[in-house]
């Protein structure tokens, strides 16, 4: 510097432009390194059993999107979608070992690590979506979550898959009596195999992703799933029979791998936790618009629709009885018991007999 300003104005001139330069490229250094974007985006694989068309699916690509922006371009979520990298059993066990990041199975193949989430899935007990909501965002299901962390993974949100349909190939289901013999597949879960069998169903527990292949050759009669999933699995080629049952109320967690979280800094916790959630409000509307849409389009497929009178919901609950009873026991009365506890408050709180300030809210 002062062998510019000895050399005259014009050196000095030159010496603040070239100083104004090198303090330019010096900022442009640090914001560069301080902006996220700069860094190679991490990449982190999401495998599902559904198809690319389904509902989780396209919310799998929301929550990625929100990821993206919340980490400010950090992380990445890669989907794989139709079981590629296996079903909701593996890809459990996969997160375990660390070998995949994320995951979004049915919250019944959760039960093999934690009982409870059997408790999701028993049949009847929640009456409508904003039940299963309000128990499953609450305490109840908070608590549920709150127990992964042990078993290596963490669960993010719960997202709708649905309250659950039957299909079949060979008749259409009136009644229970109309359920003897059915080969009907079931999710990995021993509680629903155990109830399918005690309703007189021939139950064939099997992994998602090889159910139409297996309804096709007829190796299983039947399935049971939400209607936008006999939509997007195209079960519809292969199964004449709907039943408007509305059985099981069903849920998909959404986990990361623990291996993967632990590395994580408190800010993409964050991140992660807020997309999960953004897009589990997004899920749950797309979910029950494709359900009612699902409905006209598989009549309009050629599917002939029964339902179940409501007095065979009450002797399928009845008849199950025992068999739920020993589940109690292994999931916990405690566990239990809350969980009827909320939904008692709920529906007392609804319902138009309820007095005014009753104190149930
Ligand atoms: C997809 C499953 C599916 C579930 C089932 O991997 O297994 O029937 O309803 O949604 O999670």
């Amino acid at each position: 510097m002062n062998v510019h300003l000895m050399n005259g104005m014009g050196a000095l001139r030159v010496s603040i432009r070239g100083l104004g330069l090198l303090v330019a490229l010096a900022t442009a250094q640090v914001s560069w390194a301080q902006r996220p974007v700069a860094a190679a985006p991490q990449t982190l694989m999401l495998g599902i059993g559904l198809p690319d068309s389904s509902v989780q699916a396209h919310a799998v690509r929301d929550f990625a999107a929100r990821v993206e922006q919340y980490s400010n371009g950090l992380f990445r979520i890669e989907l794989h979608a139709g079981g590629k990298l296996g079903n909701d059993l593996t890809m459990v066990k996969a997160l375990q070992d660390g070998s995949l990041a994320m995951t979004a199975p049915d919250s019944s193949t959760l039960a093999t690590l934690e009982k409870g989430f059997s408790a999701i899935n028993y049949p009847f007990t929640f009456l409508n979506e904003h039940e299963a909501d309000q128990v499953l965002d609450g305490e109840w299901g908070g608590r549920l979550l709150e127990q992964l962390p042990r078993h290596g993974l963490v669960g993010l949100a719960y997202w709708e898959n649905g309250f659950r349909q039957m299909t079949n190939s060979r008749r259409p289901l009136t009644s229970t009596n109309d359920f003897q013999g059915l080969r009907m597949r079931t999710m990995q879960n021993p509680m629903l195999e155990e109830s399918f069998r005690r309703l007189g169903f021939d139950a064939v527990p099997m992994p998602f992703p090889q159910v139409f292949d297996a309804l096709q050759s007829q190796t299983v009669d039947g399935q049971e799933n939400p209607l936008s999933t006999i939509v997007s699995s195209r079960f519809y080629e292969v199964q004449k029979y709907l039943t408007l049952s509305r059985h099981v109320y069903s849920a998909h967690v959404l986990l990361i791998s623990r291996k993967v979280w632990d590395n994580m800094n408190p800010a993409t916790q964050e991140a992660f936790r807020r997309a999960a959630l953004e897009a589990r409000e997004v899920e749950r509307r797309m979910s029950r618009a494709a359900s009612d849409a699902a409905l006209a389009e598989l009549k309009a497929k050629g599917m002939q629709v029964t339902s179940i009178p409501q007095a065979d919901a009450e002797r399928i609950r009845h008849r199950l009885r025992d068999v739920l009873d020993r589940y109690n026991k292994d999931i916990g009365l405690r566990t239990m018991i809350d969980l009827y506890v909320q939904l008692g408050q709920m529906r007392t709180a609804s319902s138009p007999k309820a007095e005014p300030g009753a104190p149930a809210r």
